[in-house]
Protein backbone atom coordinates (compact mmCIF):
# COMPACT_ATOMS: atom_id res chain seq x y z
CA UNK A 1 0.00 0.00 0.00
CA UNK A 2 3.22 2.23 0.75
CA UNK A 3 4.15 1.52 -2.42
CA UNK A 4 0.98 2.56 -4.24
CA UNK A 5 0.20 5.54 -2.08
CA UNK A 6 3.91 7.20 -2.56
CA UNK A 7 3.10 6.82 -6.47
CA UNK A 8 -0.38 8.90 -5.99
CA UNK A 9 1.40 11.38 -3.66
CA UNK A 10 3.88 11.65 -6.68
CA UNK A 11 1.43 12.22 -9.02
CA UNK A 12 -0.52 14.87 -7.09
CA UNK A 13 2.82 16.93 -6.49
CA UNK A 14 3.15 16.29 -2.62
CA UNK A 15 6.62 16.80 -1.83
CA UNK A 16 8.12 14.25 1.30
CA UNK A 17 7.58 10.91 2.37
CA UNK A 18 4.58 8.81 3.54
CA UNK A 19 5.21 7.87 7.37
CA UNK A 20 1.75 6.36 8.29
CA UNK A 21 -1.53 5.07 6.79
CA UNK A 22 -4.59 4.45 8.11
CA UNK A 23 -7.84 3.46 7.14
CA UNK A 24 -10.85 5.99 7.95
CA UNK A 25 -14.15 3.46 8.14
CA UNK A 26 -16.81 5.36 8.69
CA UNK A 27 -18.46 5.73 5.24
CA UNK A 28 -20.43 3.20 3.98
CA UNK A 29 -19.59 4.02 -0.07
CA UNK A 30 -16.11 5.42 -0.80
CA UNK A 31 -12.74 3.89 0.56
CA UNK A 32 -10.59 6.76 2.87
CA UNK A 33 -7.15 6.37 4.50
CA UNK A 34 -5.42 8.95 6.84
CA UNK A 35 -2.16 9.78 5.64
CA UNK A 36 0.42 11.09 7.59
CA UNK A 37 3.58 12.73 5.40
CA UNK A 38 6.83 13.98 6.93
CA UNK A 39 8.58 16.92 4.78
CA UNK A 40 12.02 17.45 5.97
CA UNK A 41 11.00 16.83 9.68
CA UNK A 42 7.44 18.41 9.29
CA UNK A 43 4.50 16.64 9.19
CA UNK A 44 1.45 16.87 6.83
CA UNK A 45 -1.08 14.85 7.29
CA UNK A 46 -4.04 14.22 3.81
CA UNK A 47 -6.93 12.41 3.30
CA UNK A 48 -6.54 9.96 0.13
CA UNK A 49 -10.32 8.61 -0.93
CA UNK A 50 -10.77 6.12 -3.69
CA UNK A 51 -14.28 6.89 -5.15
CA UNK A 52 -16.39 4.25 -5.51
CA UNK A 53 -17.33 4.61 -9.58
CA UNK A 54 -20.17 1.50 -9.18
CA UNK A 55 -21.87 4.23 -7.13
CA UNK A 56 -20.86 7.05 -8.68
CA UNK A 57 -21.09 6.77 -12.12
CA UNK A 58 -19.42 9.95 -13.31
CA UNK A 59 -16.83 10.77 -10.90
CA UNK A 60 -15.08 13.63 -12.91
CA UNK A 61 -17.83 15.35 -12.85
CA UNK A 62 -18.28 15.26 -9.39
CA UNK A 63 -14.79 16.84 -8.90
CA UNK A 64 -16.00 19.72 -10.82
CA UNK A 65 -19.08 20.14 -8.75
CA UNK A 66 -16.81 19.87 -5.45
CA UNK A 67 -14.68 22.55 -7.19
CA UNK A 68 -17.06 24.96 -7.95
CA UNK A 69 -18.99 24.59 -4.43
CA UNK A 70 -15.48 24.81 -2.67
CA UNK A 71 -14.82 27.94 -4.54
CA UNK A 72 -18.01 29.40 -4.41
CA UNK A 73 -18.13 29.17 -0.36
CA UNK A 74 -14.61 30.37 -0.18
CA UNK A 75 -15.42 33.40 -2.32
CA UNK A 76 -18.33 34.35 -0.29
CA UNK A 77 -16.14 34.28 3.15
CA UNK A 78 -13.08 36.04 1.69
CA UNK A 79 -15.40 39.07 0.66
CA UNK A 80 -16.69 38.90 4.32
CA UNK A 81 -12.99 38.92 5.51
CA UNK A 82 -13.41 35.51 7.31
CA UNK A 83 -10.72 32.78 6.63
CA UNK A 84 -11.10 30.35 4.64
CA UNK A 85 -9.50 27.59 6.36
CA UNK A 86 -12.29 25.50 7.30
CA UNK A 87 -12.88 24.90 3.17
CA UNK A 88 -12.28 21.55 2.06
CA UNK A 89 -9.04 21.80 0.18
CA UNK A 90 -7.82 19.05 -2.82
CA UNK A 91 -4.55 18.84 -3.83
CA UNK A 92 -4.41 18.96 -7.93
CA UNK A 93 -2.28 16.88 -10.08
CA UNK A 94 0.90 18.28 -11.89
CA UNK A 95 -1.78 18.62 -14.70
CA UNK A 96 -3.87 20.83 -13.23
CA UNK A 97 -6.56 18.05 -12.33
CA UNK A 98 -8.46 17.77 -8.72
CA UNK A 99 -8.29 14.03 -9.18
CA UNK A 100 -6.19 10.80 -10.72
CA UNK A 101 -8.35 8.41 -12.75
CA UNK A 102 -6.19 4.93 -13.41
CA UNK A 103 -8.08 1.76 -14.85
CA UNK A 104 -7.95 -0.01 -11.02
CA UNK A 105 -9.70 3.39 -9.84
CA UNK A 106 -10.19 6.74 -9.13
CA UNK A 107 -8.27 8.58 -6.41
CA UNK A 108 -8.42 12.30 -5.01
CA UNK A 109 -6.75 13.84 -2.03
CA UNK A 110 -7.71 16.58 0.32
CA UNK A 111 -5.59 18.42 3.03
CA UNK A 112 -6.46 16.93 6.50
CA UNK A 113 -8.23 20.12 8.29
CA UNK A 114 -5.93 20.24 11.11
CA UNK A 115 -6.99 19.86 14.82
CA UNK A 116 -10.63 18.40 13.94
CA UNK A 117 -12.69 15.68 15.10
CA UNK A 118 -15.59 13.75 14.04
CA UNK A 119 -18.17 11.30 15.84
CA UNK A 120 -19.89 8.78 14.68
CA UNK A 121 -22.30 9.04 17.71
CA UNK A 122 -22.87 12.21 19.81
CA UNK A 123 -24.87 13.10 23.19
CA UNK A 124 -23.40 16.46 23.69
CA UNK A 125 -26.31 18.97 22.80
CA UNK A 126 -24.17 21.58 22.37
CA UNK A 127 -21.78 20.14 19.61
CA UNK A 128 -25.71 18.65 18.08
CA UNK A 129 -26.35 22.23 17.68
CA UNK A 130 -23.16 23.18 16.89
CA UNK A 131 -23.91 20.56 13.92
CA UNK A 132 -26.91 22.10 13.22
CA UNK A 133 -25.87 25.40 12.68
CA UNK A 134 -22.74 24.06 10.47
CA UNK A 135 -25.38 22.52 8.02
CA UNK A 136 -27.33 24.96 8.03
CA UNK A 137 -24.95 27.75 7.36
CA UNK A 138 -23.72 25.75 4.28
CA UNK A 139 -27.70 25.74 3.27
CA UNK A 140 -26.73 29.36 3.15
CA UNK A 141 -23.91 29.77 1.80
CA UNK A 142 -25.12 27.93 -1.55
CA UNK A 143 -28.09 30.03 -1.72
CA UNK A 144 -27.08 31.89 -4.23
CA UNK A 145 -25.39 29.23 -6.42
CA UNK A 146 -26.61 28.71 -9.58
CA UNK A 147 -27.74 25.03 -9.38
CA UNK A 148 -27.91 24.54 -13.40
CA UNK A 149 -24.51 24.51 -12.85
CA UNK A 150 -24.14 21.22 -10.78
CA UNK A 151 -24.19 17.93 -12.47
CA UNK A 152 -26.90 15.58 -10.75
CA UNK A 153 -24.24 12.98 -8.73
CA UNK A 154 -26.85 9.93 -8.50
CA UNK A 155 -30.30 10.97 -10.60
CA UNK A 156 -33.39 10.53 -8.20
CA UNK A 157 -30.98 10.52 -5.11
CA UNK A 158 -33.58 11.14 -1.94
CA UNK A 159 -36.67 10.66 -4.52
CA UNK A 160 -38.77 8.94 -2.31
CA UNK A 161 -41.43 7.74 -4.94
CA UNK A 162 -38.52 6.40 -7.29
CA UNK A 163 -36.73 5.06 -4.62
CA UNK A 164 -40.07 2.78 -3.72
CA UNK A 165 -40.94 2.09 -7.12
CA UNK A 166 -37.91 0.52 -7.87
CA UNK A 167 -37.45 -1.42 -4.45
CA UNK A 168 -41.01 -3.35 -5.60
CA UNK A 169 -39.82 -3.73 -8.71
CA UNK A 170 -36.81 -5.78 -7.51
CA UNK A 171 -39.49 -7.63 -4.66
CA UNK A 172 -40.93 -8.89 -7.71
CA UNK A 173 -38.48 -9.82 -9.55
CA UNK A 174 -35.99 -11.41 -6.17
CA UNK A 175 -32.63 -11.53 -8.17
CA UNK A 176 -31.39 -13.08 -4.96
CA UNK A 177 -34.08 -15.19 -3.38
CA UNK A 178 -34.05 -13.19 -0.33
CA UNK A 179 -37.66 -11.75 -0.72
CA UNK A 180 -39.32 -14.13 0.98
CA UNK A 181 -37.25 -13.81 4.49
CA UNK A 182 -38.45 -10.21 4.42
CA UNK A 183 -41.92 -10.01 4.34
CA UNK A 184 -42.34 -7.95 7.53
CA UNK A 185 -40.31 -5.53 6.36
CA UNK A 186 -42.37 -5.19 2.76
CA UNK A 187 -45.16 -5.06 4.37
CA UNK A 188 -44.09 -2.02 6.89
CA UNK A 189 -42.55 -0.08 4.08
CA UNK A 190 -46.03 -0.61 2.17
CA UNK A 191 -47.47 0.10 5.38
CA UNK A 192 -45.05 4.01 5.25
CA UNK A 193 -45.87 4.57 2.02
CA UNK A 194 -48.19 7.46 1.71
CA UNK A 195 -46.44 9.55 4.47
CA UNK A 196 -43.08 8.91 2.42
CA UNK A 197 -44.14 9.77 -0.38
CA UNK A 198 -45.11 13.20 0.91
CA UNK A 199 -42.66 15.54 0.11
CA UNK A 200 -42.64 14.25 -3.50
CA UNK A 201 -46.24 15.42 -4.16
CA UNK A 202 -45.14 18.72 -2.54
CA UNK A 203 -42.31 19.14 -5.42
CA UNK A 204 -44.77 17.78 -8.16
CA UNK A 205 -47.27 20.55 -6.60
CA UNK A 206 -44.42 23.73 -6.75
CA UNK A 207 -45.38 24.24 -2.97
CA UNK A 208 -41.88 23.40 -1.99
CA UNK A 209 -38.50 25.09 -4.32
CA UNK A 210 -35.53 22.88 -4.58
CA UNK A 211 -32.54 24.12 -3.01
CA UNK A 212 -29.07 23.38 -3.55
CA UNK A 213 -28.43 20.80 -0.62
CA UNK A 214 -25.99 18.81 0.68
CA UNK A 215 -27.74 15.22 0.63
CA UNK A 216 -25.65 13.44 3.22
CA UNK A 217 -25.76 15.36 6.48
CA UNK A 218 -24.73 12.42 8.72
CA UNK A 219 -22.98 13.94 12.05
CA UNK A 220 -19.71 12.20 10.92
CA UNK A 221 -19.80 14.76 7.47
CA UNK A 222 -19.09 17.44 10.20
CA UNK A 223 -15.50 18.25 11.56
CA UNK A 224 -15.43 19.44 15.23
CA UNK A 225 -12.71 21.61 16.43
CA UNK A 226 -10.95 19.77 18.57
CA UNK A 227 -10.53 22.63 21.61
CA UNK A 228 -13.69 24.16 21.31
CA UNK A 229 -15.73 21.20 20.70
CA UNK A 230 -17.43 23.83 17.92
CA UNK A 231 -18.45 22.63 14.31
CA UNK A 232 -16.02 23.98 12.22
CA UNK A 233 -16.63 22.40 8.49
CA UNK A 234 -18.97 20.27 6.59
CA UNK A 235 -17.37 17.89 4.34
CA UNK A 236 -18.47 14.56 1.81
CA UNK A 237 -19.35 17.49 -1.08
CA UNK A 238 -20.66 14.22 -3.44
CA UNK A 239 -23.84 14.29 -3.24
CA UNK A 240 -24.27 18.21 -3.04
CA UNK A 241 -27.13 18.84 -5.63
CA UNK A 242 -30.82 19.98 -5.90
CA UNK A 243 -32.61 18.62 -3.01
CA UNK A 244 -35.29 20.01 -0.17
CA UNK A 245 -33.93 21.35 2.87
CA UNK A 246 -36.21 19.07 4.79
CA UNK A 247 -33.80 16.30 3.31
CA UNK A 248 -30.67 17.81 4.79
CA UNK A 249 -32.46 18.67 8.77
CA UNK A 250 -34.35 15.15 7.99
CA UNK A 251 -31.13 12.65 7.10
CA UNK A 252 -29.24 14.64 9.93
CA UNK A 253 -32.06 14.07 12.99
CA UNK A 254 -32.28 10.24 11.09
CA UNK A 255 -28.59 9.66 12.09
CA UNK A 256 -27.56 12.38 15.12
CA UNK A 257 -31.05 11.65 17.00
CA UNK A 258 -31.45 8.15 16.72
CA UNK A 259 -30.56 6.88 20.20
CA UNK A 260 -28.78 3.38 18.83
CA UNK A 261 -26.03 3.29 15.21
CA UNK A 262 -27.76 2.97 12.46
CA UNK A 263 -27.58 -0.95 12.17
CA UNK A 264 -27.91 -1.67 16.10
CA UNK A 265 -29.33 -5.10 15.78
CA UNK A 266 -31.02 -4.69 19.80
CA UNK A 267 -33.83 -2.85 18.50
CA UNK A 268 -34.94 -1.83 21.85
CA UNK A 269 -32.02 0.61 21.67
CA UNK A 270 -33.63 2.29 18.76
CA UNK A 271 -35.72 5.34 19.13
CA UNK A 272 -35.74 8.77 18.52
CA UNK A 273 -34.04 11.25 21.43
CA UNK A 274 -36.12 14.69 21.57
CA UNK A 275 -33.35 16.30 23.26
CA UNK A 276 -31.28 15.62 20.53
CA UNK A 277 -33.47 16.75 17.79
CA UNK A 278 -34.46 19.80 19.66
CA UNK A 279 -30.44 20.80 20.15
CA UNK A 280 -30.03 20.00 16.08
CA UNK A 281 -32.92 22.12 15.40
CA UNK A 282 -31.91 25.20 17.42
CA UNK A 283 -28.75 25.23 15.06
CA UNK A 284 -30.46 24.63 12.06
CA UNK A 285 -33.45 26.27 11.72
CA UNK A 286 -32.43 29.74 12.68
CA UNK A 287 -29.75 29.73 10.36
CA UNK A 288 -31.82 28.94 7.18
CA UNK A 289 -35.13 30.47 8.95
CA UNK A 290 -35.44 33.60 7.47
CA UNK A 291 -35.07 32.35 3.53
CA UNK A 292 -37.44 29.62 4.25
CA UNK A 293 -41.07 29.75 3.15
CA UNK A 294 -43.47 28.23 5.56
CA UNK A 295 -44.28 25.31 4.07
CA UNK A 296 -40.09 24.30 3.63
CA UNK A 297 -40.74 24.83 7.68
CA UNK A 298 -43.43 22.89 8.39
CA UNK A 299 -42.04 19.77 6.44
CA UNK A 300 -38.75 19.51 8.43
CA UNK A 301 -39.94 16.98 11.18
CA UNK A 302 -41.91 15.60 8.30
CA UNK A 303 -38.51 15.11 6.35
CA UNK A 304 -37.16 12.91 8.85
CA UNK A 305 -39.83 10.24 8.75
CA UNK A 306 -39.33 10.45 5.05
CA UNK A 307 -35.67 10.49 4.93
CA UNK A 308 -35.33 7.41 7.69
CA UNK A 309 -38.32 5.16 5.41
CA UNK A 310 -36.59 6.19 2.18
CA UNK A 311 -33.20 5.04 3.70
CA UNK A 312 -34.53 1.29 5.04
CA UNK A 313 -35.99 1.07 1.64
CA UNK A 314 -33.00 1.57 0.16
CA UNK A 315 -31.01 -0.65 2.19
CA UNK A 316 -33.96 -3.49 2.00
CA UNK A 317 -33.79 -2.85 -1.63
CA UNK A 318 -29.74 -3.85 -1.88
CA UNK A 319 -30.31 -6.56 0.36
CA UNK A 320 -32.59 -8.21 -1.93
CA UNK A 321 -30.39 -7.39 -4.78
CA UNK A 322 -27.52 -9.03 -3.54
CA UNK A 323 -25.38 -6.62 -1.25
CA UNK A 324 -23.69 -4.43 -3.81
CA UNK A 325 -24.20 -0.65 -3.18
CA UNK A 326 -23.44 -0.66 0.74
CA UNK A 327 -20.33 -1.75 2.32
CA UNK A 328 -21.47 -4.61 4.57
CA UNK A 329 -19.55 -5.99 7.29
CA UNK A 330 -21.16 -9.58 7.45
CA UNK A 331 -23.90 -11.34 5.92
CA UNK A 332 -27.73 -10.03 6.38
CA UNK A 333 -25.97 -6.38 7.33
CA UNK A 334 -28.14 -4.50 5.19
CA UNK A 335 -31.43 -6.25 6.53
CA UNK A 336 -30.14 -5.64 10.11
CA UNK A 337 -30.03 -1.79 8.89
CA UNK A 338 -33.60 -2.09 7.45
CA UNK A 339 -35.29 -3.37 10.52
CA UNK A 340 -32.96 -0.32 12.65
CA UNK A 341 -34.65 2.34 10.06
CA UNK A 342 -37.97 1.16 10.09
CA UNK A 343 -37.75 1.18 14.28
CA UNK A 344 -36.80 4.87 13.66
CA UNK A 345 -39.19 5.87 11.33
CA UNK A 346 -42.15 4.47 13.14
CA UNK A 347 -40.85 5.80 16.55
CA UNK A 348 -40.22 9.46 14.11
CA UNK A 349 -44.23 8.90 13.32
CA UNK A 350 -45.25 8.82 16.67
CA UNK A 351 -43.61 12.07 17.77
CA UNK A 352 -43.91 14.06 14.68
CA UNK A 353 -46.31 16.15 16.29
CA UNK A 354 -43.75 17.08 19.24
CA UNK A 355 -41.25 17.54 16.93
CA UNK A 356 -43.60 20.09 14.79
CA UNK A 357 -44.21 21.90 17.92
CA UNK A 358 -40.87 22.26 18.09
CA UNK A 359 -39.58 23.55 14.95
CA UNK A 360 -42.59 25.61 15.21
CA UNK A 361 -41.57 27.16 18.70
CA UNK A 362 -38.05 28.13 17.39
CA UNK A 363 -38.87 29.20 14.10
CA UNK A 364 -41.75 31.43 15.11
CA UNK A 365 -43.72 29.99 12.64
CA UNK A 366 -47.81 29.19 14.00
CA UNK A 367 -48.66 25.69 12.29
C1 LIG B 1 -23.95 6.55 2.54
O1 LIG B 1 -20.87 7.12 2.39
P1 LIG B 1 -21.69 7.62 3.50
O2 LIG B 1 -21.59 6.69 4.65
O3 LIG B 1 -21.38 9.05 3.85
C2 LIG B 1 -24.99 7.05 1.54
C3 LIG B 1 -26.02 7.91 2.24
C4 LIG B 1 -26.67 7.11 3.36
C5 LIG B 1 -25.60 6.61 4.30
C6 LIG B 1 -26.16 5.73 5.36
C7 LIG B 1 -23.79 8.30 -1.79
O4 LIG B 1 -23.23 7.66 3.03
O5 LIG B 1 -27.02 8.30 1.34
O6 LIG B 1 -27.59 7.90 4.07
O7 LIG B 1 -24.58 5.85 3.58
N1 LIG B 1 -24.33 7.80 0.49
C8 LIG B 1 -24.57 7.53 -0.81
O8 LIG B 1 -25.20 5.52 6.33
O9 LIG B 1 -25.40 6.70 -1.16
MG1 LIG C 1 -21.14 10.08 1.72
Amino acid sequence: MEEKFTELANIFGLSGTIKDISVISNGNINTTYDVLMDEDGTERRFVFQKLNIFVFKNPKRIMNNIEQITSHIAAKLEAEGKSRDCVMHFAHTVDGKNYYMEEQGFWRISEYVPNTVTYNACDDLNKLRSAGQAFGNFQTMLSDFDATKLYETIPNFHNTRSRIAVFLRHVNEDPCGRVDEVQEEIAKIKSFKNLAVRLNELIDSQELPLRVTHNDTKINNVLFDKDTGEAKTVIDLDTVMPGLVAHDFGDAIRFAANTAAEDEPDLSKVSLDMNRFRAFAEGFIPEVASALTPIEIKTLALGAFCMTAELAVRFLDDYITGDQYFKTLYRGHNLIRTRCQLKLAEDMYEHLGEMNKIVSEISKVPF
